[in-house]
């Protein structure tokens, strides 16, 4: 039998022996394959068959498996993993029960237990169980009872209560992990300190692959990177930023002369003066709410805006795919989560979005912020934000929690702008309030962040703050200029604004007083 403490439980396979699955294929080849491919361990898991056929099979595996040098576990049926030899069980909560399985199989047997909320985690971990297999993550044709599906929100909150009761248990989640979810999951789950996942357990995605050795092999190289929206950090120096200005206006620069396409899913009230904001700062807006052409743009180099303005099943599951196929290709999204606490719905959508998606930057007012972070009794009066009862430092805590929880950028508007990466947390005072009384000033905000990520993926805090004081800069000089006398005045003088800041931007550093990267 295997040494506990020897177990690696990164890429833990579950196999399947059913028509759907398996179909007429050998079980043994499979599993052999995937462990050739890098499996770390397996779960032997058939519903079906008698004990007999059960134990044949499980001593065929048990061959695989101890050559390779890894555990061999048996679902459900303690009965079996005793008669074959196995290394442990899995069982679920209808199964029997954890300490009775561990006088059954002894100490060094390593038990797994299923558990979908904190109580049965935590239960399980009191026990004395090795690990828990978290889930359901995703719904999944692969089990088609699963109890309840908890999401990656859902999972993480398993895996943080079991990092602060301080157990030695182990955990993987389960449930619809497939190639192209597994880097994002994985990261996901793993971006908080206090939270620990050991591993991804995987039934149909090995074992119904083509080849279950080349997907094996796919999975373990998808853990051991970082997903393609990390990419390399290099160390910027914000306060030297900060107190220079020249990062900042160098993003401007990049801006102006890269022109990076700007990629904007946003209501139609908004569409026409976000694709003049565009402009104006050196981007290439596409106006695009089509989830067909999403994936070519997203090979384009720019960004993603999500303005979730529109929220209908069409809409909804458009965001969906273009987030994801930014994702893949490490184009960064800024997510603008319109309205998001002020239905039932737009409450539902965030959480969709943020399960199935990573947003590079979620940016907000005070409610939808505080939505997003999930408290669910605020109630918004509608788009616009409410009257605040917080205090700066109390935001400041928010979004710098929610920022660390998601590993992005956040930021919440207001009339003091609070931004923070994990981090770092800064606040900025810019502005003007002619900003709230044109259509579209937070959706353009977006965009203008956008098109700056897209330039400046390096420090993505750097990039936000500079798109940020790039837009709210813009609105004072306009606000100050003869001639501005309201709303409508304002925002023609604003599109101004912005085309002078850029040419300054590009000006200086043709004059080399900094040089664009
Ligand atoms: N247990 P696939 S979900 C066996 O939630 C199993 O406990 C689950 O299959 C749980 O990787 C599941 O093909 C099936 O989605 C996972
Ligand atoms: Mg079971």
């Amino acid at each position: 039998m295997m040494k506990k403490s020897e177990v690696n439980y990164e890429l833990y396979l579950v196999t399947d022996s059913t028509e759907k699955i398996l179909g007429s294929r050998d079980l043994v080849e499979i599993v052999r394959k995937a462990v050739e491919g890098g499996v770390t361990i397996v779960q032997y898991r058939d519903k079906d068959s008698d004990a007999a056929v059960q134990v044949a099979n499980a001593k065929k595996l048990l061959k695989v498996t101890q050559a390779h040098g890894i555990p061999l576990l048996i679902n459900d049926r303690i009965d079996v993993a005793l008669a074959a030899g196995a290394d442990g069980v899995h069982i679920g909560q209808d199964d029997i029960d954890l300490p009775t399985a561990r006088k059954m199989l002894g100490d060094d047997a390593i038990i797994g237990v299923t558990a979908c909320s904190v109580e049965e985690a935590l239960t399980a971990a009191r026990q004395g169980a090795d690990y828990v297999g978290v889930g359901t993550v995703y719904a999944t044709p692969t089990k088609e009872n699963a109890k309840s599906i908890i999401g990656v929100a859902g999972t993480r909150e398993v895996l943080r209560a079991l990092h602060q009761e301080n157990r030695e248990v182990k955990a993987v989640c389960i449930g619809g992990i497939n190639l192209s979810n597994v880097e994002r999951v994985n990261f996901q789950l793993s971006v908080l300190d206090s939270t620990r996942l050991d591993g991804v357990a995987v039934v149909s995605a090995i074992i119904a692959a083509a080849d279950p050795k080349v997907a094996a092999k796919q999975f373990r190289h998808s853990l051991a990177h970082p997903p393609p929206f990390i990419g390399a950090l290099t160390q910027t120096n914000i306060l030297d930023a900060l107190s220079q200005q020249t990062p900042f206006l160098s993003v401007i620069e990049r801006v102006a002369t890269q022109n990076p396409l700007c990629h904007n899913m946003t209501n139609t009230v908004v569409q026409n003066f976000a694709a003049n904001v565009a402009i104006a700062i050196g981007g290439s807006p596409i106006m695009s709410t089509q989830a067909a052409e999403a994936v070519d743009l997203a090979r384009l180099g720019g960004s993603l805006v999500v303005n979730m303005g529109t929220v209908t099943p069409e809409s909804i599951a458009a965001y969906i795919t273009a987030a994801q196929a930014y994702n893949a290709v490490g184009g960064p999204v800024v997510f603008d989560p319109v309205g998001a606490g002020a239905t039932g719905l737009r409450r539902a959508t965030v959480k969709k979005l943020m399960n199935e998606a990573y947003f590079d930057l979620i940016k907000g007012n005070e409610g939808e912020i505080t939505t997003v972070y999930g408290v669910t009794d605020v109630q918004q009066r509608g788009v616009d934000s409410g009257v605040s009862t917080s205090t700066l430092e109390e935001k400041a805590r928010l979004v710098r929690d929610l920022a660390l929880r998601e590993g992005c950028v956040v930021l919440m508007t207001g009339k003091t702008d609070v931004i923070s990466d994990g981090r770092r947390t800064f606040t900025i005072e810019n502005g003007h309030e002619f900003l709230g009384s044109i259509t579209g000033s937070g959706c353009t905000l977006g965009t203008t962040i956008a098109a700056c990520l897209a330039v400046a993926k390096e420090d993505k805090l750097l990039a936000a703050m500079a798109g940020v004081l790039f837009f709210e800069i813009a609105a004072e000089v306009a606000a100050a200029k003869p001639g501005v006398v309201g709303p409508g005045t304002f925002g023609i003088a604003f599109l101004d604004s912005l085309y002078a800041l850029r040419n300054v931007a590009v000006q200086r550093s043709k004059d080399g007083v900094f040089l664009a990267r």
